[in-house]
Parts: structure tokens; C-alpha cells; sequence
């Protein structure tokens, strides 16, 4: 087994979204309550709505593991939806403006959008978080860190503060998850003045990854270049519109050398993920070339405002094509911090991918082994 496989499964309204999570390697300490405690995140921040009044997800761990370490074997995660009541479910036949209803319904050739919906909806990130969790323990164990905040907020921008400690001390402060306590106020009071309005807001991601070390992902093929991985992933999850690494779209308006990143050494610093290769900016993002290049890994998202609009958009009636406004049961306002959560997952799962491609055994123990082995190698270059 190449990687980690990470597939996911499960209707909204349905029993259970499940995650099937292959080629994590044994040995791998398994901690629920950590799990947990992002699958709790996931369902919090300002602007949430009715449903998540309802579920109060939690996970089970059905395979995979026995006395809290991974056993090599696939691991089957399930978080139960207390709002479990798909058969029952009324049929929904005023597509909404940006959600998969019209695409799905014309795609499927069902006029019911329920069938659709229930898949696309944002539910099924419950279960991507859960596989994080497993993601960001393997990295844990090879001293790599992810950590994602919101930084914006419609047309509220916070201040990104220089100290990782202080972006997630923030951040985990923050009923918005910003790193700046001073947003949070005109955060909150626009996403009040969209709910009042029957509107929503979207906003922007942050994902900052450290103790990554050089050479994950590769150059060689298009499909194992990482900055075209990372973006699969963030860009796959529900309502993300725009990925970005490093300076991203900011490069385009800049000549290379307010682009790219002087190259230095520190021998104090071998011992660190670098091996001790510094770099004064890192508008790179921490990868060229496809790879990892030893600095922290920095990405970006632009979530778009959800669609369920209770002041709804113009749409028709797909039964009959007359005009009729689209379908509003309830909704969240605003899902950026709750979206932050998935990213963070996200980035992890993936990173960690590249790293098991890498380092990757059978056992914990020998994808350590491995990467020492590595970075002894390193040094004598
Ligand atoms: C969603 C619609 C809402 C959200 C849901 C995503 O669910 P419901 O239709 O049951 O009110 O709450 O998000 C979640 C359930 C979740 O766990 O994040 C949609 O249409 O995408």
C-alpha cells in the first residue's frame, strides 16, 4: 500500500458519515478524545445554524485498532447523525442557486434533488475531520503541526500576528477561530446583519504547516506534485472556491525578485526539519518544484457564502419549469470557522500522504527509522 487512502461515505439525514482510512502504518498511538475534540470544533464558530443544535458528533472507531495503536489494518471511523431520518425526507424540487441540486438532478435525471443533496451536503466533512485526526497524529510523531484560522470574514479581514503560539492561542479563543481577538466583534456583526438579512457570508482560510521536512510530494509526475494535491483536497471540500500556496495569485503582479526566496545556511539550526537550509521570506509557500523544501507549508482558501439563502434567490420549479423561489428548510449563516476545521484536516491527511510515500513501513516504528536514516543522509551532502 502506497500512501494513505482516505474515502468517505454516508448521507446526510442518513444512520452514519463513515471514513475508511487504509495504509496508516502500525503502532500509530490513536487518541478518540482528540478526535473528538475536532469533530467538536467542526460543529462550532459563529454563524452556525439549527442542525447543529441537533448532533453532537462523536466517533467510533470500528476497525483498525485495539488498545488505542493502529494495527496496519483498515480503520473504519463512524460519526452517527442524531438527524437521521433519510427515508422519510420530503423531496426538494426548487434547485438552490450554488448548491449541486440543478447539476445533480439533470446529471442523475431525477427530478427529486433529496438524492443529490444529501451527499453534497457539507455533513460528509465530519468524516474527513475524523481521518485528520489520524493524519495529524502520524505527523505529531515526526514533529509536524497543522494549524488553520479564519482571516476573514465577508468583508472582515483580521491581522495574522507573526507568532504561531499567538495565532493559535487566539485562535482557539476565538468563537470565529481568528487569530486576531480584535476581529472578532465586526466578525460577529456581520454575520448578524446576514442572518437578519435571510443572507450568508463566506470568507478565507489559513493553513499554516511546520516541522515539515524537505522533499514530500515530488517533481517527477504531475499527478504526485504536492502544491496540486494540496489543492485538490482543500478545493474539493464543500463551498471552497480558491486554493492558493504561498503568495499564490499575489505572484503574478510581481517580478521574481520580490518573488522568490533567497537561499541561506545555518549549521545551528541542521538539527531542525530545514536541516538547516534558511530562507529570509517564504513567498514559495514551503514547496517548489512539487516538494517540500523544509520551510513551513502555507496555504490558503476562499470559501464562497453557503447557499441556503432563507431570503431566497430567484429560481423555478423543476417539476413544472415555472419560476418559484428556491427551497429553504434551515441553514447555517456563516460556516468559515467550522470550514477552517476541514481545512486543517484536510492539509493533514494529505501531508501526510506524502509522508508515509516517503518514510512509510509497515510499523511506526520503521517510518521513524526511515526518516532517520534520511536525514543522517541529508546532513552529508
Ligand atoms: C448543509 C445543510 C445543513 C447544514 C449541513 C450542510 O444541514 P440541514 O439541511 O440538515 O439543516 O447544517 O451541515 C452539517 C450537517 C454539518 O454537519 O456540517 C448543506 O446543504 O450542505
Amino acid at each position: 500500500m502506497n500512501g494513505l487512502v482516505v474515502r468517505t461515505a454516508g448521507e446526510s439525514h442518513g444512520p452514519a458519515v463513515v471514513a475508511l482510512v487504509e495504509g496508516l502504518p502500525a503502532g500509530l498511538p490513536v487518541d478518540a478524545a482528540r478526535i473528538d475534540a475536532d469533530l467538536a470544533r467542526r460543529q462550532g464558530g459563529y454563524g452556525r445554524g439549527g442542525r447543529m443544535q441537533i448532533e453532537k458528533d462523536h466517533v467510533e472507531i470500528l476497525s483498525g485498532v485495539r488498545r488505542n495503536q493502529t494495527l496496519g489494518s483498515p480503520v473504519v471511523l463512524v460519526i452517527r447523525n442524531r438527524d437521521s431520518r433519510l427515508e422519510a425526507c420530503e423531496e426538494v424540487s426548487r434547485p438552490r442557486p450554488g448548491h449541486a441540486d440543478l447539476a445533480g438532478a439533470l446529471k442523475y435525471l431525477d427530478a427529486d434533488m433529496r438524492n443529490v443533496l444529501e451527499r453534497a451536503s457539507a455533513r460528509e466533512t465530519a468524516a474527513r475531520v475524523a481521518a485528520g485526526g489520524l493524519a495529524k497524529a502520524l505527523l505529531a510523531a515526526f514533529g509536524i503541526d497543522v494549524l488553520a484560522y479564519v482571516t476573514r470574514i465577508g468583508d472582515v479581514a483580521a491581522k495574522v500576528p507573526d507568532s504561531l503560539a499567538d495565532r493559535r492561542r487566539s485562535r482557539d479563543s476565538s468563537e470565529l477561530y481568528s487569530p486576531d481577538p480584535a476581529a472578532d466583534g465586526a466578525m460577529k456583526k456581520a454575520i448578524d446583519a446576514a442572518r437578519e438579512a435571510g443572507d450568508t457570508l463566506g470568507g478565507l482560510i489559513e493553513c499554516v504547516a511546520t516541522g515539515v521536512p524537505p522533499g514530500l510530494g515530488s517533481h517527477v509526475q504531475w499527478t504526485e506534485k504536492l502544491d496540486g494535491r494540496l489543492a485538490r483536497a482543500v478545493m474539493s471540500i464543500q463551498a471552497i472556491k480558491g486554493v492558493e500556496i504561498g503568495l499564490g495569485f499575489g505572484a503574478a503582479a510581481r517580478p521574481g525578485s520580490r518573488v522568490h526566496d533567497p537561499i541561506g545556511f545555518d549549521a545551528q539550526a541542521r538539527d531542525g526539519a530545514s536541516l538547516g537550509f534558511t530562507r529570509p521570506t517564504n513567498h514559495a509557500g514551503g514547496i517548489e518544484g512539487g516538494m517540500t523544501n523544509g520551510q513551513p507549508v502555507v496555504l490558503r482558501a476562499a470559501m464562497k457564502p453557503i447557499s441556503t439563502l432563507r431570503t431566497p434567490l430567484v429560481s423555478i420549479n423543476l417539476k413544472t419549469k415555472a419560476p418559484e423561489e428556491a427551497t429553504y428548510e434551515r441553514s447555517d449563516t456563516c460556516a468559515v470557522p467550522a470550514a477552517s476545521v476541514v481545512v486543517e484536516a484536510a492539509v493533514a491527511t494529505e501531508l501526510a500522504t506524502a509522508l508515509i510515500e516517503k518514510f512509510g513501513g509497515d510499523s511506526l516504528r520503521q517510518a521513524l527509522a526511515s526518516y532517520e536514516a534520511w536525514r543522517r543522509a541529508a546532513r552529508e551532502l
